[in-house]
């Protein structure tokens, strides 16, 4: 490092801090500093402002407070600049003349832009590729001549402060340690970062050691074993398994270091749990080399051996689509890690995993988001290319979804399938999505490892210090097709030419530490051997190997069940979900309350009295009011309820009135979170204007939390189709996957009433095709009783089953969608069906049953009412799936001399026909009365599911009415 050479004179007016203390006296009265300083400043560019900007931002610089070695949050400091700490009070005299302490100020601000547009710029020169086909290797801005300093000053000494660690040193020093700090094997995007303390700490801990981690030898040979049992387990399956699809992680052998340093790293700062989740490629190496699942278990499933015992496997999946999770002790510490099952759909797991991380937070009671880790693994097409990555990532910071931080790790091998980056994105970088929430992007030449380990190293200290999201960019490349059995050469003959002569990751490394004397050419075959003996032996093994358990009923699981649906239907009545008066009446106070602390809105003091009234007379309990009870009978029971969705609190349909707020100060207040001391908690929350990220969110976040009633409610139904991805490939079908439960509630609004095609349909019809094998329950209740039980019914029952709930929208404020508070109270329960409430006729002398579900039922009972009719009798379906075969037989069994017609307000390609026609032929089949089917009424079949034509819309519902009233 250079000293400072004949200027000591000027020393206390050149260093950087104090120019920035003056350039702030100047922003605030240019005349408060002497006119040559002013003048000085006045010529600055807009990068040499920025530059001095940055110095007067970051925090820590003029805070005493942090100093040299401190720890943060149990995060060592990296050895600190030892910048002044305090700015100069006065305004000394410079004692060289103006001109000559202008010149030498000049030198020192030219060269911090130079070293500043390295930190922003520097990444483009790095060298990222291993295959070396694209990359840069000059860009004016990062060209000391571009500043000013030509060949002859480039042993100028030059006073800088200190920043890089050098108090002064020449321009080819100078831009020496920029190159190797910002150019070398790996790039730094940071200074997109708006907190000043984010930038300053990544400066600091990279810019001192020039992007370097010193290795131990010991240090070494682990990651070159952890390099020998990836590349050799990959050869070993290769060898044994040729042409099976794997997904084989080759050429990305270096993101198992990688993830073995977060999960390290992060269990010594204070990580006791992680989730994780990844695509298919390189899954078989996780499971083997970060989860530990046995290699013999593996094997085992190569050669068709279920992963589960026989007697509870669902549909089961792919292997590399598998979940797992396991206990591994990490630097002396016990983590705790699962690794989330995944859909072939790329980056649809990423919110499930952020939900999974948030359940397992609160569970832990963990508010500082410390002990429980998000770990993503992406590939660089589906990072670049998915909107569920946004979606996921714009959760990071938010409250109510916040997990502290989620760490990305996206295996960059520059391909997509057979897709090259060129036409697989517009960014510069496949991770420029993560700078949306302003994440530093750390890009690494995955061929030298040791660049690797060390950036996943500081990545997780990143996190761990800042609670946000951060990136690694693992630029590596895809040594086989895009599974083993496809031709690369096909689409980039070029690319694997060079991958076909290119060496491995591990050799490269082995002979770096052979040059390096750390290991002799036969320790690292033996290494090599050694390790494929063993799997030889775990091999061998897997012929007799037997899965001895599925774990998917342990921990928080346990006593809960999934079972077939005649086991349902007996286990749903000893549900308990009816309430005691006594606890009705304490959570209805607390819901009616007019609260004091507050100057609540006089609409809502008018709904509040309103409530009072139905709590005082148990009478005319609306929809809103029996969810309320539902959540609020659950929190006094001490069962979490977390409700997200577009502006939930309020309601959409401004019926809920969650939160309540002072008209005065704007502060909230939630009724159902002050029930009673003790209670649970309420989380109520207005999520993002995403349905695939929070749904998915949700989903993870019931997958993880069975004892919680975790709710997602879409803004309208039809909005649902937005998560589809969740809905096709999570809610229906984990169970039969991967035996993975949720009890997780959609609630989706829903209902013709002539405010066109976009607000009618929550697509019922969509749930319902999905419905098979006890899958998930859908419901269209049409009394808040019944929704009440519903609701409660998804954690008092030991069954754990995902409920589509398909909700009310001018029900909400029908007169006759009331209940009474009795019908919650003991000896109640959930009606899967509802039968004739009118005094009409004796059965015998029904003509007809019109058999519907939902809000048409109240359609249908006015007119009937209206019309004098007492020879048709109105059912309900209230439980669309599972099909209630018995009860709904036992409701239509008195009707034996009626006809039977299934009545809807939707399309006839819509709705729950499609699903009900053939069920109920069965049932009428079997029940021997007069009718052998049902007869439709509704709209007719439609391309779109409502008109946007408000009188076409009366006539239509009139016209089905009719029809369903009208004997023939
Ligand atoms: C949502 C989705 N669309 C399409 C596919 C089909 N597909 C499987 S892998 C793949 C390429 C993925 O590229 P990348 O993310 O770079 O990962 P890599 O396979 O290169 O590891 C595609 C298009 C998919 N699995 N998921």
């Amino acid at each position: 490092m250079a000293s400072m050479i004949g200027r000591e004179s000027a020393i206390t007016g050149t260093n950087a801090t104090f120019i920035a203390e003056l350039y702030t006296r100047f922003l605030g009265n240019p005349a408060a500093v002497d006119l040559s300083w002013a003048q000085f400043f006045e010529e600055l560019d807009d990068d040499a402002r920025a530059v001095l900007d940055d110095i007067r931002g970051a925090s820590w610089a003029p805070r005493a407070s942090r100093v040299i070695g401190e720890e943060i949050d149990g995060v060592p400091a990296p050895e600190r600049e030892p910048r002044s700490v305090e700015a100069p009070r006065s305004v000394p005299t410079p004692s060289l003349a103006a001109d000559e302490l202008r010149g030498a100020q000049l030198d020192s601000i030219r060269a911090l832009m130079l070293i500043r547009n390295y930190r922003v710029r520097g990444h483009l020169l790095a060298d990222l590729d291993p295959l070396g086909i694209e990359g840069e290797n000059h860009h004016p801005e990062l060209d000391p001549a571009s500043y000013g300093f030509t060949e002859a000053d480039q042993e100028r000494e030059i006073f800088i402060d200190y920043v890089l660690g050098m108090e002064s040193a020449t321009v080819r020093e100078i831009a020496k340690a920029v190159k190797a700090t910002y150019c070398g094997t790996i790039g730094v995007e940071f200074m997109h970062i708006q907190d000043p303390d984010q930038k300053a700490w990544i400066q600091r801990r990279i810019e001192n050691i020039r992007n370097q981690t010193d290795f131990s030898p010991d240090d070494k040979r682990g990651i070159l074993d952890q390099l020998t049992s990836a590349e050799g387990f990959e050869r070993f399956l290769q060898v044994k398994y040729v042409g099976t699809k794997r997904f084989g992680l080759e050429g990305a052998e270096s993101s198992m270091p990688a993830l073995e340093e977060i999960l390290r790293r992060g269990a010594e700062l204070g990580v006791e749990e992680a989730v994780i989740g990844m695509p298919h490629r390189g899954r078989l190496n996780v499971l083997a080399n970060v989860m530990q699942k046995p290699y013999v278990a593996i094997f085992s499933e190569f050669q068709g051996v279920p992963s589960a015992p026989e007697d509870v496997q669902g549909s089961g999946d792919v292997k590399y689509h598998l979940g797992t999770s396991t206990d591994r002790v990490l630097e002396g510490r016990q983590v705790h890690l699962s690794l989330t099952a995944n859909p072939s759909h790329l980056e649809a797991v990423d919110p499930v995993v952020v939900g999974k991380v948030r359940a397992k937070q609160s569970q832990r009671g963990d508010r500082e988001r410390h002990l429980v880790l998000g770990l993503l693994i992406h590939g660089d097409a589906a990072f670049a290319g998915q909107g569920l990555v946004a979606e996921t990532l714009s959760l990071s910071q938010i409250r109510g979804y916040r997990t502290g931080g989620t760490i990305h790790l996206v295996v960059n091998n520059q391909i997509g399938f057979t897709t090259s980056p060129k036409y697989a994105r517009s960014a510069t970088y496949c991770t420029d999505v993560g700078k949306l929430i302003q994440a530093p992007i750390f890009h690494v030449n995955a061929d030298d490892i040791e660049s690797v380990v060390h950036v996943a190293r500081i990545a997780t200290e990143f996190q761990r210090q800042f609670k946000s999201d951060v990136v690694i960019d693992l630029v590596c490349y895809r040594r086989h097709g895009h599974n083993e059995a496809d031709e690369p050469a096909f689409t980039q003959p070029l690319m694997y030419r060079q991958i076909a002569r290119h060496p491995t990751t591990r050799q490269i490394y082995a002979d770096r530490l052979i040059a390096e004397g750390v290991l002799s050419r036969d320790d690292v075959d033996a290494m090599f051997t050694d390790f494929q003996t063993y799997l030889e032996a775990e091999f061998q093994a897997a012929s007799a190997y037997k899965p001895n358990k599925a774990d998917w009923l342990e921990g928080a699981w346990t006593g809960l069940s999934s079972i077939g649906d005649e086991k349902e239907a007996k286990e749903a009545k000893e549900a308990e979900t009816a309430v005691s008066g006594q606890l009705l009446e304490e959570v209805g106070r607390a819901i009616a309350r007019e609260p004091e602390h507050i100057n609540v809105n006089r609409k809502i003091v008018r709904q509040l009295r309103a409530k009072r009234k139905m709590m005082e007379t148990g009478e005319g309990i609306d929809w809103s009011t029996a969810e309320a009870l539902a959540i609020g009978t659950l929190l006094c029971e001490g069962t979490h309820v977390r409700l997200s969705g577009q502006d939930s609190a309020r309601g959409t349909f401004s019926q809920r009135h969650a939160v309540l707020i002072d008209q005065e100060t704007e502060q909230p207040h939630v009724p159902l979170d002050n029930v009673r001391e003790d209670q649970a908690l309420f989380e109520v929350l207005d999520s993002p204007l995403s349905e695939a990220g929070v749904l998915g969110f949700e989903y993870g976040y019931s997958s993880a939390e069975p004892h919680a009633l975790v709710m997602w409610e879409g803004q309208f139904g039809d909005f649902a189709n937005g998560a589809q991805v969740i809905i096709d490939q999570f809610i229906a079908s984990a169970e039969a996957k991967w035996l993975r439960l949720s009890g997780l509630v959609m609630l989706l609004p829903h209902g013709h009433e002539g405010q066109g095609p976009e607000h009618s349909s929550a697509r019922p019809e969509r749930y319902l095709q999905l419905c098979a094998e006890n899958n998930m329950r859908v419901v269209n209740c049409s009394t808040p009783a019944n929704y009440f039980h519903a609701l409660r019914r998804q954690v008092r029952s030991t069954i754990r089953k995902p409920l589509v709930v398909i909700t009310p929208k001018s029900l909400l404020r029908h007169k006759l969608c009331i209940s009474r508070l009795a019908e919650m109270g003991p000896g109640t329960a959930f009606q899967r069906t509802l039968g004739e409430v009118d005094k009409i006729a004796p059965p015998s002398r029904v003509k007809r049953v019109v058999l519907c579900a939902g809000k048409v039922y109240y359609d249908l009972l006015e007119a009937r009412r209206e019309r004098g009719i007492d020879n048709i009798a109105i059912l309900r379906l209230e439980q669309v799936y599972p099909f209630p075969k018995r009860t709904l037989g036992d409701r239509l069994d008195p009707y034996a001399k009626a006809d039977v017609v299934w009545c809807q307000e939707e399309p006839a390609n819509m709705g729950a026909w499609v699903m009900v026609d053939r069920r109920l032929e069965d049932l009428l089949s079997d029940l021997g009365g007069k009718a052998k089917r049902p007869r439709y009424v509704g709209r007719d079949a439609a391309a779109s599911p409502a008109t946007g034509l408000y009188n076409t819309h009366m006539r239509q519902q009139h016209k089905l009415l009719d029809e369903a009233l009208t004997l023939w």
